[in-house]
């Protein structure tokens, strides 16, 4: 399998590295507007020497209990950060938002792949990602971040997750979108249980066979905390193994904070399966 944008291929033969880029107030906030686009372009080339061929950009926090962000705001989070990755780096680059204005205006100055945590559920963002023509992600989310943790209840949380991607993506196709540009996601930690979550990634391979590439992200979130009884900081080798055991039940693209360790323990991996 291949990812195709913007005259660059992507092979997903193997495992790739998205590293995490999240541009909301707290995660530079000890910096000026020209610093803090400084110390994550600073942040994007230490992801990519470590291993990253993906840097998700993000301006909207998608934690528990997060509040929104208006479109204003996330497009001046965004749109210069993914222009000077785009003038700077030779990556890819996805962005990690909902709303379709952000996605056309981050088209307009380089981004590849629109990651979509509510699977172009809002308004115009079908639409706008079938005319951008561009890799996209759809996540599978029950509720909102704000109150997606309250109460999460499934039938089978295999097959329910399952129907919503199969009918995200069939809409998706019937409005003119490519299958080669769809790629799925369980969402990890989104209005699920540890239980369900620990299903979900047991039954991963169920969802990679369905043809299109599946991407993991389980860095350093609650479900980990919740078995190791640990902090986020804590969590790193849980994150790293999170994302094997994700590799080995057939995604193709992680999610990660921590993209030199991970990549480490890719390796390892790439290596037994070379044998
Ligand atoms: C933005 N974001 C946070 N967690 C995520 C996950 O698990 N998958 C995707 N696609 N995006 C995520």
């Amino acid at each position: 399998m291949k990812l195709q944008a913007n005259n660059k291929v992507l092979d997903l033969s193997h495992p790739q590295i998205m590293g995490i880029l999240n541009f909301t107030p707290d995660s530079f906030s000890d910096s000026g507007q020209f610093f803090q686009l400084d110390k994550a372009l600073f942040q994007v080339e230490k992801m990519l020497n470590a291993g990253a061929s993906i840097i998700d950009i993000g301006g909207e926090s998608t934690r528990p209990n997060a509040q929104e962000v208006s479109e204003q705001e996330e497009l001046n989070r965004v749109v210069p950060l993914v222009e000077a990755v785009r003038k700077r780096f030779d990556c890819w680059i996805s962005v990690d938002t909902s709303k379709a204005m952000v996605m056309s205006e981050s088209a307009k100055v380089g981004m590849d792949i629109i990651n979509d945590i509510r699977a172009l559920q809002e308004p115009d963002a079908l639409t706008t990602a079938v005319k951008l023509a561009l890799p996209t992600c759809l996540m599978h989310m029950q509720g909102q971040p704000r109150t997606m943790q309250a109460n999460p209840y499934y039938k089978n949380v295999v097959e329910d997750v399952l129907e919503f991607l199969q009918n995200r993506t069939a809409l998706f196709l019937q409005q003119g979108g490519k299958a080669e540009n769809v790629i799925w996601d369980v969402g990890f930690g989104f209005g699920k249980t540890v239980q369900h979550n620990f299903t979900l990634l047991q039954q991963q391979a169920r969802f990679a066979v369905q043809g299109y590439p599946v991407l993991a992200g389980l860095s350093r979130k609650s479900m980990l905390g919740a078995v190791l009884d640990k902090t986020v900081e804590q969590r790193l080798i849980g994150s790293v193994t999170g994302a094997l055991l994700a590799a080995q039940n057939g995604a193709t693209i992680l999610r990660v904070h921590d993209v030199a360790e991970t990549a480490d323990a890719l390796k390892i991996w790439q290596a037994m399966m070379n044998a």
